[in-house]
């Protein structure tokens, strides 16, 4: 049975992957750590959790070590928003974490890594309807900097180290269990909390915005089946396109609309537009169609339906 340890577990995606991982390894299997300690009702309170920066190699190695972990799913990072205000920061946690993760991982008994990448690593001058798998990698954030970095460096580990390292290009995740931290594809996700509160939302891009989401539960899938994945089938590493759904800000308020049909939403773009508007519209993820199987699940009514059934009697409480 595999022991997995996980770097920021508490945010978006760690808070959803951890719970996932536990039912099919077991609680006592996955150690979740992260720089915050979770509250007692968190998804995280199921099973062990470790205080850890990733920036503090020796700690990652006594973590990883004292639990005997053999795969480490990497999911702390500082997003694309977050990374523009500070990019040292985000320099500092993106290559530096993930330098410790793979320089521990060699030291030790572990195995396999997995180490998510983004839409961000592609830039304007990407063919953006849709982007493809093998193209111009020229991002204008740091955020994008540091995942088209990630994705070469842990290339660099599989030839070079032998280890198995595995990645996606997320596209902007919705989820309705934790709030996003800090990134361009956030106001995704808060027009719900908005919709469902005030019924009003004042949206950080134009209306006319197009970019490529995935809702969650089509991550976890996505993040498992390629770990599962069969090595020989695969003819990527860490940097597989993953297409979800592709819709405009005023496409996803109106689909809000048939739910609440008093929603309304208003447009004030800021900073975060030209970060949105460096990025594609759309992903050709033929490779994972053909290496490990990849169908999405849900498309934007599909996604829209669950996300208001899950969060509406939660913030009516
Ligand atoms: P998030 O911001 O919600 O969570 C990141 C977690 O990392 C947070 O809990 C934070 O406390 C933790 N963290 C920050 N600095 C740390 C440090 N120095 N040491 C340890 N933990 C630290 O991010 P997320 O949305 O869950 O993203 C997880 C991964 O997926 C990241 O690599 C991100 O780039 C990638 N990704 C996410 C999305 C998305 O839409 N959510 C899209 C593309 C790629
Ligand atoms: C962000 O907007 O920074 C993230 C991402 C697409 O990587 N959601």
């Amino acid at each position: 049975m595999q022991r997995i340890l996980v770097t920021g577990a508490a945010g978006q995606i760690g808070s959803e992957l951890t719970p996932a991982l536990r039912e099919r390894y077991g609680s006592t299997h996955v150690v979740a750590s992260d720089l915050r300690t979770p509250a007692a009702d968190s998804p995280l309170s199921g099973g062990p959790f470790e205080l850890l920066d990733v920036r503090d190699r020796t700690r990652l190695q006594a973590v990883v070590v004292s639990h005997n972990i053999d795969a480490i799913y990497h999911m702390a990072a500082i997003l694309s928003a977050t990374g523009e205000a500070n990019p040292q920061l985000a320099w500092d946690v993106n290559i530096n974490g993930l330098v410790n993760v793979l320089e521990v991982a060699r030291a030790t008994g572990v195995r396999r890594v997995f180490c998510p990448s983004s839409i961000a690593v592609f830039g304007p001058e990407t063919p953006r309807c849709p982007a493809p798998q093998l193209t111009v990698l020229h991002p204008s954030t740091v955020y994008g900097l540091t995942k088209v970095t990630g994705e070469l460096l842990g290339d660099y580990y599989v030839q070079r180290y032998g280890l198995d390292v595995r990645g996606l290009r997320y596209p902007g995740i919705i989820s309705s269990e934790t709030p996003p931290g800090g990134g361009t594809t956030d106001y995704a996700v808060d027009i719900f909390y908005q919709a469902l509160r005030t019924a009003q939302y004042t949206c950080f891009v134009r209306p006319d915005t197009v970019l490529p989401m995935m809702y969650m539960p089509d991550c976890i899938r996505a993040t498992l089946a390629l770990m599962d994945a069969d090595a020989s089938r695969l003819t990527r590493h860490c940097d597989y396109n993953v297409a979800g759904i592709s819709f405009s800000a005023a496409d996803l308020a109106a689909e809000i609309v048939r739910h609440i049909p008093g929603f309304a939403c208003t447009y004030e773009p800021d900073f975060r537009q030209a970060i949105a508007d460096s990025w594609p519209q759309s992903i050709d993820d033929a490779p994972a169609r053909t290496d490990w199987d990849w169908r999405p699940s849900f498309d934007l009514a599909s996604m829209t339906a669950d996300m208001i059934r899950r969060l509406k009697p939660r913030l009516a409480a």
